[in-house]
């Protein structure tokens, strides 16, 4: 593995706290002229000076029906942050056990019981195996994500860490979800503070940013009503900052919430990291509906997944990182969202099976020379990053 140092990435990427607001940018004539011909020319020019959006904001840039327009206003604010630099690293997915008690009606990874038809959860030789068997790969993240297993004991868990550090010590471990951190809480009977604490010990680096779905209280009852309501998962990275940790934030869009919804959520994140700065990433991940009970529902258009893209990277002003998750997106619709203010594509991804059991159609695994390859290809220069943003090399 080769560590250079790359002078020209800017602060922010490698700094431990993402403290920085989007500043002002430089808007090309025909942007401007673009964006006060759809109506938000004065939207531009606040993005322009470096002004915060508000939720009327945000929700007249999702009503913009010319998705170019907002591609070129986001694209100006991470090329601001970022010039062409595109992160991505090297990783491996562990979905431990698919058992979960909740009932997310858009789910199609999740079994209710143990010995449902499709159930599954790993030995903890079996998991530790999936980690031996990179043993000659450079990866440099686990993200692990399990059901809410009514059958573990807490043990099972930080054996589970544990197995993994002593395995490979130079792994950053990126594991369980908020709405997994809240049900240890109340299953074992301990504080956010004492499980995230004991994750940490046992090897934990940071958090992934899932299960956040749609925070608002109405679309949250219909889409996931018997899991951790916004408070509690936002609480849960609150803790998470306030002890160090990094957590990155999700929303899934394009199922049955309304614009309002999106903005409100997306306020809700701006909000927190305005207090805690220790989001590092923002993953706006689009709904699939095979194999789950939203399957009537369409899924969102390529435009509506640019535009959510866009939209978030102009909406959070605060937070460093806009994701653009390939394996949900699509190889081709990732690349041309490094042009809507995206500029991390995730990695490698071992393994994935929460989106292809929900139909995903994208391969299991890219190479780091397919991501280099396809970046380079979307004329950006590809970084490849650890977990925590630190470049391990410009490729
Ligand atoms: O929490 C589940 C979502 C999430 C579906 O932190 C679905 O770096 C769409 O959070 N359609 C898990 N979405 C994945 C996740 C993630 C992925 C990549 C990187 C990171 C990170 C986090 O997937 C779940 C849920 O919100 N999800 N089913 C579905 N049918």
């Amino acid at each position: 593995m080769t560590d250079v140092e790359v002078s020209h990435i800017p602060k922010t990427s490698t700094a431990p706290r993402c403290v920085t607001r989007s500043g002002p940018v430089v808007l090309p004539r025909l942007v401007r002229q673009r964006a006060m011909a759809v109506g938000i020319g004065d939207l531009a020019e606040r993005v322009a000076a470096g002004e915060r959006l508000d939720a009327g904001d945000a929700r007249r840039l999702f009503e913009v029906d010319d998705v170019a327009v907002l591609g070129a206003l986001a694209n100006q604010v991470r090329e601001a942050r970022f010039g062409d630099l595109t992160f991505f690293n090297r990783n491996l997915h562990v979905n431990a056990t698919n058992v979960c008690e909740a009932s997310c009606i858009f789910c199609s990874f999740a079994r209710l019981k143990t010995g449902d038809q499709g159930a599954y959860t790993m030995a903890l030789d079996e998991a530790l195996g999936r980690i031996r068997a990179q043993r000659d790969r450079l990866v440099t993240e686990v993200h692990i994500v399990n059901g809410l297993n009514p059958d573990l004991p807490w043990a099972w868990y930080l054996d589970l860490i544990a197995a993994i550090r002593a395995e490979r010590p130079d792994l950053h471990i990126k594991a369980f979800t908020a709405v997994e951190i809240h049900y240890f809480a109340e299953k074992f009977g301990k504080s956010y503070v004492e499980v995230l604490t004991e994750l940490r010990a046992a090897g934990v680096g940071s958090l992934p940013g899932g299960g956040a779905e749609i925070f608002h209280p109405r679309a949250r009852r219909k889409l996931c009503h018997d899991k951790v309501d916004a408070d509690g998962w936002l609480e849960v990275h609150r803790v998470a900052h306030r002890l160090g940790m990094r957590t990155n934030c999700t929303m899934l869009f394009g199922s049955i919430e309304t614009m309002d919804e999106r903005v409100d959520h997306l306020l809700r994140l701006r909000t927190l990291q305005d207090e805690t700065g220790g989001f590092q990433t923002f993953i706006p991940l689009k709904f699939h509906n095979e194999n789950n009970r939203l399957r009537r529902l369409p899924e969102p258009t390529g435009n509506d997944c640019l535009r959510t893209l866009a939209v978030s990277r102009l909406v959070l002003d605060n937070i460093d990182h806009i994701k653009a998750y390939w394996i949900m997106l699509g190889i081709k619709l990732a690349q041309a969202s490094l042009w809507f203010g995206v500029d991390d594509l995730d990695g490698t991804v071992k393994e994935e099976k929460i989106y292809h059991m929900a139909g995903a159609s994208t391969p299991q695994e890219l190479t780091r020379a397919d991501l280099v390859g396809l970046i380079r290809a979307a004329g950006r220069i590809p970084v490849e990053r650890d977990t925590l943003y630190h470049v391990v090399a410009e490729a």
